[in-house]
């Protein structure tokens, strides 16, 4: 299986499936997508992702779109070692939080909407605190999610889904200065994970220029 992954440095997305490659052990080729100079809007690219957004995994040439989608998908074709338990609670349980960060906070803070908050006039200062204002707030949502479930990891005691997701929100969150202080179970699951081989080595610090 040839795995092709479309990424962008600090892009919190494709860091996600990085991390979800590296922890099943399936190696892939990287293709670095420059979003500041807008190369995921082009023609090439929105052949393969309609929405212009990276990730996009190629698998054998047949392009699979959303990092949890992939996410999931790597799961069923490799179920080990799990990324999501077995338990259909704990299952739903492990989707709640993830979804908190993929669909409550990424959103609000993705480069298009920094762009077009840009395009509205809003400067630098406010659009930070914008971003603050959705990671806090989903942080909050899951502080006690991840101090009730975490042992070790933001959901038991090996990595697993949500830190796919985690990781790269707090490494976000550093970026925008946001204050990790009211979140401890947040940022001791993280830093944990953080230090894992797998997840270390999908770091930002190790993706090629853009
Ligand atoms: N829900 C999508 C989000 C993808 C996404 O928003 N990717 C960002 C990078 S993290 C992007 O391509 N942004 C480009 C833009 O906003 O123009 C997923 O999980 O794959």
């Amino acid at each position: 299986m040839k795995l092709v992954l479309h990424s962008a440095k600090r892009a919190a997305a494709p860091y996600r499936v990085r991390i979800g490659l590296n922890l099943k052990g399936l190696p892939y080729e990287l293709r670095p997508v420059d979003l500041v100079a807008n190369a995921h809007q082009e023609d090439g690219y929105r052949a393969l992702n309609a929405q212009a957004l990276v990730p996009t995994l190629e698998i054998d040439g047949r392009p699979l779109t959303q990092s949890l989608a992939i996410l999931e998908w790597l799961d069923e074709v490799m179920p080990e070692p799990r990324l999501l338990p077995t338990a259909p609670f704990e299952r739903a349980i492990v989707r709640a939080m993830a979804e908190i960060i993929a669909c409550d906070i990424h959103p609000l803070n993705n480069l298009r909407v920094q762009r077009q908050l840009t395009a509205l006039g809003i400067g630098e200062t406010d659009r930070n605190a914008w971003t603050a204002r959705w990671i806090s707030d989903g942080f909050r949502a899951l502080e006690p999610m991840v101090a009730q479930h975490s042992g070790g990891f933001a959901f038991g005691d090996a990595p697993g889904l949500v830190d796919c997701l985690l990781v790269p929100q707090v490494f976000n969150a550093g970026r925008f200065n946001v204050d990790l202080s009211p979140f401890p179970a947040i940022q001791a699951a993280a830093a944990r994970a953080a230090k894992h081989p797998a997840i270390a080595a999908a770091h930002p610090d190790h993706h090629p220029e853009r």
